[in-house]
């Protein structure tokens, strides 16, 4: 164990700066292993008072520290591994600094490090003082002007803002100068060093500016940053359109790299992505990786308004930035790509990440209060949460006063670090409204259960509603009160056609009804039949809901729903039902057999969007189905799911066939939304059919596998074969590999592929894969592709009965965590759920985490997941 227990940093100790600085001047001498750093800072005291001036600054070679153009003598100033300290400061001065560091060394992949030979930057949330020593909080605003030197061969240098000077230099060398005139935090400063490709476009903005926009890729690369591009431009225009947002540079910068321990970051003007999230083609691409490029490229962009020209006074206020940009890139998501079917994927991934979150010991507010890393709150709490909380606040509003609110936030806080309290205190001063009851909703943890009961009384032709909400208690949270629960709802007939009503002597066909007492009732009149309730329309708030609906309601919901959220919500209900049911030994095979004719009739029908049937077509996964279930029982579940995968296969065979011959794609290749739902129900389709392990289903996944000719498809086949096994799938993974052994996102799909496999031989396998060649655990996107989707995504291989799946994952953290403390904490997670498995689980699943958080040596990172997990 750990002899120094780290101290937690908490909101209430918030403190200003002591010091403010106006002016940042860096001077970068890059090179591989020693490069130089040189800052020159224009520094004032914050206020009255005698604090020493102290800098963070870590991993850094201290060369010199100047006051004023005086070199300060040792015992004038303390350097220790974390800050450096200058206890008798003028009152405004100008502090020149040097320092070396060690870019090729950080395999980290915070502060400047190299990735494929090139030097690039991560500083959110603390990487900056590992460059130079500086206040690295976020509420120090300030203009930075960067000089960068190095060898030729780094023929591209690039940092935030506008280009102010550029030139050759004796010896084979060259520089740049950038100047950026927006007052930032160092977490949003970025330099790129190397060779690359360099794809041009422009935009014109809403006021006539024209905007040069440059994404820069590995050589060759160039032609797969085109869907990037074109995301780009529809996001700059959408910001523009939906929020009166303009671009404020002349120059909109993004590069890709492949060693990256997250998705991508919003420095200003110079967007940095992991490769996965912005290099695609069909070839090597799927659908989904469109998708999530399209998204992420939004969600960057949009964090110059909701990020960059506002920022967070301190990282408790991390939602600020991250729930609403969120927020807003699924908004743009669901315009781009339908509304429904946004909505559907977005629940989809709250209730797998952020739902079990918050079942756990991790559980935290979307604001949190203490932190030992901050690092470790990038979580679905802060972001998807986040993001739900910002929903409801429209919802609850209306569309017009939110975008009031917005425009308001944007001109008060413009050029500020502010508060959650400062930006809820934009809506209530447009809308008069008291929102001291909502904040509840960024300070408790926890998923509220909401339950619905319903009474009809045809005589008097009223509909009773009687509603109730319960918070369960969270780590450091034993009682929780009441939130403001919007719950969106309507009223079907027996025929599944919307039925009128009235509330409060209205008439409606919708109505938002506000739970935020921990019970109401609800009165509706004039329900001229009995009514199937639906309740809770486009999931209006993130709760778990339960209802006294019967089985032939959901069925009603299932085949004609207004909503279409709750149409396939309806479908999930029933399917978890049947599989739990099964996972206790209590299998209804008469209802089985009904839920299956209702998704053929769903499947025929020609009204829907095929994008929607293929989300019917999915079965909850395996993760939420172990939510849903007390204690988990993951073979059970895992059995139970496959036995009614199997079901519907055998019932469904002729539709799923028809599915996948008229779906096939005979002209080129569009990645729009329209031919990525054909395509994604085609490989649903076939995806099913694999459930029934018969010779033809082999051939058939195997020619789909070989006529494929896009991405979406081979992974489509790939998968499908996965699931039948033997020859046929051993030898398309080895064609797999040789195919694109050259291609390493591919290579990460190969990897990933195989972790997610749920037979038998899986972990022995993936075991076997870390001694693969081109296996490297250095690099975060092929870590995650084995080890992390075999923890997340592989439940009945993860939790084997041996607790050789835990350990398995443990070995990995430990040794990730000696080079790299913020990728390995990321792998903790699916540990911290041991409390809702079976006891025999859980007691293994602990025992690892108490060997993790007894290893001598633990970063903070992994120390504070792994005893909170246990706490
Ligand atoms: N702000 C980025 C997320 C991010 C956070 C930390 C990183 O490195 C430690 C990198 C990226 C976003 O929301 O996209
Ligand atoms: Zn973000």
């Amino acid at each position: 164990m750990r002899t120094d227990t780290p101290q937690p940093i908490r909101l209430a100790d918030y403190a200003p700066p002591a010091f403010l600085i106006d002016e940042v001047r860096l001077d970068f001498d890059l090179a591989p292993n020693t490069t130089r750093v040189k800052a020159k800072l224009t520094v004032r005291r914050n206020g009255e008072h005698a604090q020493p001036l102290v800098l963070n600054g870590e991993r850094l070679k201290p060369v010199s520290v100047a006051i004023d153009g005086r070199v300060l003598a040792e015992a004038e100033r303390t350097i220790d591994a974390e800050f450096l300290t200058i206890p008798n400061a003028p009152d405004a001065f100008v502090l020149e600094t040097e320092v070396e560091i060690d870019p090729e060394n950080n395999k980290a992949l915070e502060g400047l490090y190299m990735s494929g030979g090139r030097f690039c930057t991560q500083c959110e949330a603390e990487g900056f003082r590992k460059i130079t020593w500086y206040p690295d909080r976020p509420d120090v605003l300030s203009r930075f002007t960067v000089r960068i030197e190095a060898d030729r061969k780094f023929r591209h240098l690039l940092s935030n803002g506008n280009l102010i000077d550029a030139g050759e230099l004796p010896g084979g060398r060259h520089f740049a100068v950038w100047n950026d005139p927006f007052p930032k935090p160092c977490y949003l400063f970025a330099l790129v060093g190397g060779e690359l490709d360099v794809l041009e476009d422009k935009l014109v903005t809403m006021t006539g500016r024209t905007v040069d926009l440059r994404i820069y890729v590995d050589p060759g690369m160039a032609p797969r940053a085109a869907y990037a591009m074109d995301a780009l431009k529809r996001s700059m225009k959408w910001d523009e359109e939906t929020f009166g947002r303009e671009y404020d540079l002349d120059l909109f910068m993004i590069v890709a790299v492949r060693d990256f321990n997250f998705g991508a970051m919003e420095n200003k003007g110079l967007n940095i992505f992991n490769s996965s999230l912005l290099l695609a083609d069909p070839a090597t691409a799927t659908d989904m990786d469109y998708e999530r490029i399209e998204s992420v490229v939004a969600h960057e962009y949009f964090h110059n308004w909701t990020g960059d020209r506002i920022t967070c006074r301190d990282w408790f206020q991390l939602c600020l930035k991250e729930g609403l940009t969120v927020f807003r890139d699924q908004s743009f998501s669901a315009d781009m790509r339908g509304h429904a079917v946004q909505r559907i994927k977005d629940v989809k991934a709250l209730r797998a990440r952020q739902f079990a979150e918050d079942q756990g010991p991790l559980a935290h507010p979307v604001r949190p209060s203490s932190y030992l890393k901050i690092d470790n709150f990038y979580t679905a709490t802060i972001y998807e949460k986040g993001s739900e909380v910002i929903r409801m606040l429209k919802t609850l509003i209306g569309p017009e006063a939110f975008r009031k609110g917005m425009d308001l936030y944007f001109e008060r806080w413009d050029g500020h670090a502010t508060t959650v309290e400062e930006f809820i205190r934009c809506f209530a001063d447009v809308t008069g409204r008291d929102f001291e009851g909502f904040f509840a909703w960024y300070e408790q943890a926890g998923t509220p259960r909401v339950s619905l009961k319903q009474s009809y009384d045809a005589a008097a032709r009223t509909l009773e509603l009687e509603l109730a909400q319960e918070t369960p208690p969270t780590p450091g949270q034993p009682t929780k009160k009441p939130l403001p629960i919007p719950v969106t709802l309507g009223l079907l007939d027996g025929d599944g056609r919307t039925l009128a009503f009235e509330r409060d002597g209205q008439a409606a066909d919708e109505t938002l009804i506000v739970l935020d007492q921990a019970s109401a009732k609800v009165t509706l009149t004039g329900v001229d039949a009995a009514p199937v309730v639906s309740a809770l329309r486009g999931f209006s708030s993130p709760v778990e809901l339960t209802t006294d609906a019967r089985a032939s309601d959901r069925y009603v919901q299932l085949a004609g729903d207004a909503d279409l959220f709750n149409r396939w919500e309806a479908g999930q209900e029933l399917a978890r039902a049947l599989i739990l049911a099964r996972a206790k030994g209590a299998a209804d095979e008469v209802s089985e057999e009904r839920y299956a004719e209702a998704l053929g009739r769903a499947l025929n029908d020609q009204a829907s969007d095929p994008a929607f049937k293929a989300l019917l077509l999915a079965l909850p996964s395996e993760s939420d189905l172990a939510l849903a279930m007390a204690p988990a029982d993951p073979a059970a579940i895992h059995a139970a799911r496959d036995a009614l995968r199997l079901r519907l296969s055998l019932h469904l065979t002729e539709d799923l066939q028809r599915l996948h011959i008229g779906l096939q794609e005979l002209g080129e290749f569009s990645p729009d939304a329209a031919s990525a739902g054909r395509r994604a129900l085609r490989n649903a389709a076939l995806d099913l059919l694999a459930a029934n392990p018969r010779a033809e289903t082999g051939e058939l996944a195997d020619g789909h596998y070989r006529a494929a000719a896009n991405m979406t498809d081979a992974m489509g086949g790939l998968s499908a074969l996965m699931q039948i096994g033997g020859d046929l799938y051993e030898n398309a993974l080895t064609d797999f590999f040789q195919r694109w052994k050259a291609e390493p996102l591919v290579i990460d799909k190969w990897f990933a592929l195989q972790a997610r496999d749920p037979d038998e031989s899986a972990l022995g396998r993936v075991m076997g894969l870390t001694a693969h060649p081109a296996f490297d655990e250095k690099n975060p996107n092929r870590l995650r592709a084995l080890v992390s989707t075999f923890a997340n995504f592989n439940p009945a291989r993860f939790h084997d009965p041996s607790g050789a799946g835990y350990r398995f994952l443990a070995d990995q953290i430990l040794a990730v965590d000696g080079f790299n403390p913020m990728t390995a904490a990321r792998l903790v997670e699916p540990l911290g759920g041991w409390r809702r498995y079976k006891p025999e689980l859980g007691a293994l699943m602990r025992k690892e985490l108490e060997r993790i958080a007894g290893t001598e040596g633990l970063s903070k990172n992994v120390y504070e997941l792994a005893t909170k997990a246990l706490a």
